[in-house]
């Protein structure tokens, strides 16, 4: 993508509504805007963030055998009064009515309407386990919507569920989307523990929310310092192995790990003082398992293996796509804007021309951008005629992986600048292979 044909409003000054980091950079780097309290469009570059996450969490969910589906964003209230939430849910949900005068309203989650799909589609034991989701928005009509996309009122979630026939069933079905978070969110470059939590109006009694820590988290959290010597990188495994999966939620879940509201405090105080850690967290994902609780009223009735009818279990699985943008930023950035972990990078290199117009580093700047470009790599070209010194500061604040700068002195050597975002590092590679030190 060249620069001069792009849509990068780029706000010089500190935006004043914003009050957390992530708000600011977003807003500064033209990734969004605000169209309502809580409701954002995402602009290009925004969108191509919001792609890539989408995109990983859609793949793990596959790994771990979950289908994926669309459902609308607006339901019918009737399936909600069969559950008793239509009443319950209060005014966190927007309702709306038809030109039938038809109660409806706009999706918080998708418990109900998905139990409904399953209830149509599945006759007997032979249809479950199993696991439906889609990536789809919800509207929440939250008392404080703030911080941008971390607490929108339109958000964009990944909402799984999964069916199975008995408990034990469940609870492999709840330790694979548990697996699957950790490689979602490592492969994202977070460290998100798995902490035990309220289950609030989705319901049940197991619940853990996913949170990675940073000042500005909204949830007070508790921890084991053991979590930091993890391996939270390998988490290759079979994911019909149930032994094997469970042991490595074991491994995560027996140490401790409390949002304030499930904060035990007296068993915190068993471990040792040097391990005892406690600061703020954001919540990037939530996993639930309430087992007859809407299946029940809903009626997801099976036949079972003796022929007898089985009322289905089932759990359900949130990502909060959208507000992990935000998220990432606050764990990944500097004095000088963002730095995003090449996975989730809107590209994954800035070409900067220290002086467009100028036959030789045009020249030069669009071999490397065409060869770059045929390999697949995700080139931003910087070709307009701004200073450096504002090129510089751009290519900074929006933080792609690396920056390959052409300028007519290094060009006289034969040579451009590589500098890695992340790091700061800069070193002078021959133009003759730059081409080669980047794949898509
Ligand atoms: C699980 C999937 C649920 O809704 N039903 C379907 C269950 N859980 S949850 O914890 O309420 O939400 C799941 C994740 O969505 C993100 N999230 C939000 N993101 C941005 N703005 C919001 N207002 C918001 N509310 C929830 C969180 O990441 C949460 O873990």
């Amino acid at each position: 993508m060249r620069l001069s044909a792009y849509f990068l409003p780029i706000l010089r000054d500190d935006p004043k509504e914003a009050e957390i980091i992530s708000h600011k950079l977003m807003l500064r780097a033209g990734m969004i805007r605000q169209e309502a309290a809580g409701s954002y469009s995402w602009l290009p570059l925004g969108f191509r963030v919001l792609k890539k996450i989408e995109q990983i969490v859609r793949e793990e969910q596959n790994r771990a055998g979950a289908i994926e589906v669309l459902m609308p964003t607006i339901q019918s209230a009737d399936l909600w009064r069969k559950s008793g939430r239509y009443d319950a849910y209060g005014k966190e949900m927007l309702r709306i009515k038809d030109r039938h005068d038809r109660d409806m309203l706009f999706g918080p989650t998708n418990e109900e309407m998905i139990t409904d799909i399953f209830r149509h589609g599945a006759q007997s034991y032979r249809d479950l386990p199993r696991n439906l989701y889609h990536i789809q928005w919800k509207f929440r009509d939250e008392v404080r919507p703030r911080f941008g996309v971390m607490r929108g009122r339109e958000f964009l979630m990944k909402d799984a569920y999964s069916f199975d026939l008995d408990a034990e069933g469940g609870r492999h079905s709840y330790n694979k989307m548990f697996v699957s978070y950790l490689r979602t969110f490592a492969r994202m470059g977070l460290k998100a523990i798995p902490m035990r939590a309220e289950t609030g109006p989705i319901g049940g009694k197991d619940s853990h929310e996913f949170l990675i820590l940073a000042d500005t988290g909204e949830s007070q959290v508790f921890f084991d310092r053991d979590f930091y010597d993890m391996d939270w990188t390998e988490f290759s495994i079979d994911y019909d192995d149930a032994a094997a999966v469970g042991k490595l939620v074991e491994d995560f879940t027996s140490k401790y790990a409390a949002t304030d509201d499930k904060h035990e405090a007296a068993e915190f105080e068993k471990l040792p003082a040097d391990r005892r850690l406690s600061g703020r967290g954001i919540e990037v994902g939530h996993i639930f398992f309430f087992g007859s609780k809407y299946s029940e009223p809903l009626g997801a009735v099976v036949q079972g293996k003796d022929g007898q009818p089985v009322t289905v279990l089932s759990g359900s699985y949130g990502i909060g796509v959208s507000r992990l943008v935000g998220a990432i930023i606050e764990a990944s950035h500097d004095e000088a804007g963002i730095i995003w972990p090449e996975p989730v990078a809107p590209f994954k290199l800035a070409l900067i021309n220290l002086k467009a117009g100028d036959s030789g580093t045009d020249a030069a700047c669009e071999k490397i951008y065409g060869a770059l470009g045929a390999k697949g790599v995700e080139v931003l070209y910087d070709d307009t005629d701004a200073r450096p010194g504002a090129k510089f500061a751009t290519m900074d604040l929006i933080g792609l992986p690396w920056q390959v700068i052409i300028g007519p002195r290094g060009l006289k050597d034969g040579i451009a600048e590589v500098k890695n975002r992340r790091t700061g590092e800069r070193s002078n590679v021959p133009l003759t292979e730059i081409v080669d030190r980047f794949s898509a």
